[in-house]
């Protein structure tokens, strides 16, 4: 049994598109809390987090979009994501955008520094999300939160402090990658994050990739936080979020990883970010999102009766 905490995050000035503010009620609609409850886990929902108030952030970067609500977001979910891991309870994040990882990942990194463990990042995403405001081509800041959260340089003060600590890239994986932009991925390499593209998955299949980054992270006892964004996933079957990308991981493949996961129990937090509940269609990719993150806490594939979508 897990103490489940969620806290919505319903920003959406990180990505190029509006509609992810809707993220956090849609995921109550679809019943999360209900299904990890019926799963046997204790579940509270906190609300919504709100941004701080910032005045305006200084950049010599023009281009890049709401840096003071992005700023707001930011601080606050640093603040949440800290305290959260100094209690005994697994958070869920409820997006929102990307950028809202931020926050969270930066919170969770700071206090898992504090205690002296090593913090890992398994970040499910068609993009790696490693621009830095000099690399950016769109100036969208959900396409940087892990550029920042490595220390990559040239951010304006998002945080409203220096960064407490910084996430080490070697210890930040990505799985899903099929966009990524030429200067970033230039930055990806040099820092030495583990990046696998789709073409990884084709050749080896999901359980290959996974479990050594799976083992390291135990060995090590590792934190591990999880960021499983909506277009990670093949559009067809997920095409409410706003970056859809074609030949993204199959449902199967998706919900191998969360049960793999699950087996671990090494998930200290997780991000559910990206969903644009005004692209869904009949709340599909809302449901599947939900019945990705019962499989992380427990549900096996067989236990499921019905089949709504
Ligand atoms: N790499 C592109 C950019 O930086 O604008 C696209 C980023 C999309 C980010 C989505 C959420 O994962
Ligand atoms: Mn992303
Ligand atoms: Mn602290
Ligand atoms: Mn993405």
């Amino acid at each position: 049994m897990t103490n489940i905490h969620l806290l919505g995050v319903p920003m959406e000035e990180g990505a190029g598109r509006r509609g992810c503010i809707m993220g956090p009620a849609a995921y109550r609609t679809a019943g999360l809390a209900e299904e990890l409850a019926a799963l046997g886990h204790s579940v509270t929902d906190l609300g919504d987090a709100q941004p701080e108030a910032t005045g305006p952030i200084e950049t010599e970067y023009t281009h890049l979009k709401f840096l003071p609500e992005v700023a707001g977001w930011t601080r606050s979910l640093h603040a949440h994501a800290h305290a959260l891991s100094q209690q005994d309870v697994l958070p869920i994040y409820m997006g929102g955008d990307h950028a809202l990882a931020l926050g969270t990942v930066t919170g969770h990194v700071a206090a898992a520094a504090e205690l002296g463990r090593p913090q890992y990042v398994l970040w499910l995403d068609a993009h790696s999300d490693f621009n830095t405001p000099a690399s950016s081509p769109s100036g969208n800041i959900h396409g940087m939160p892990m550029a920042f959260a490595c220390g990559l340089g040239g951010f304006p003060d998002l945080l409203g402090k220096p960064l407490p600590a910084k996430l080490d890239p070697t210890k930040l994986c990505m799985i899903g990658l099929r966009s990524v932009d030429r200067e970033e991925r230039d930055l990806l390499q040099s820092s030495g994050v583990q990046a696998h593209d789709m073409r990884a998955i084709d050749e080896h299949g999901v359980a290959r990739i996974l479990r050594p980054f799976l083992d390291e992270v135990a060995q090590s006892n590792g934190l591990l936080h999880v960021s499983l964004d909506v277009d990670f996933i093949e559009p067809d079957i997920a095409p409410a979020v706003g970056t859809t990308v074609p030949g993204g991981a199959t449902f199967r493949e998706a919900h191998l990883i969360m049960e793999m996961l699950h087996d671990t129990g090494l998930v200290t937090s997780l991000d559910l970010v990206e969903l644009n509940p005004f692209l869904d269609e009949r709340g599909r990719t809302a449901r599947l999102m939900v019945d990705l993150t019962a499989s992380l806490f427990g549900r096996r594939v067989l236990d499921r009766f019905t089949t709504s979508y």
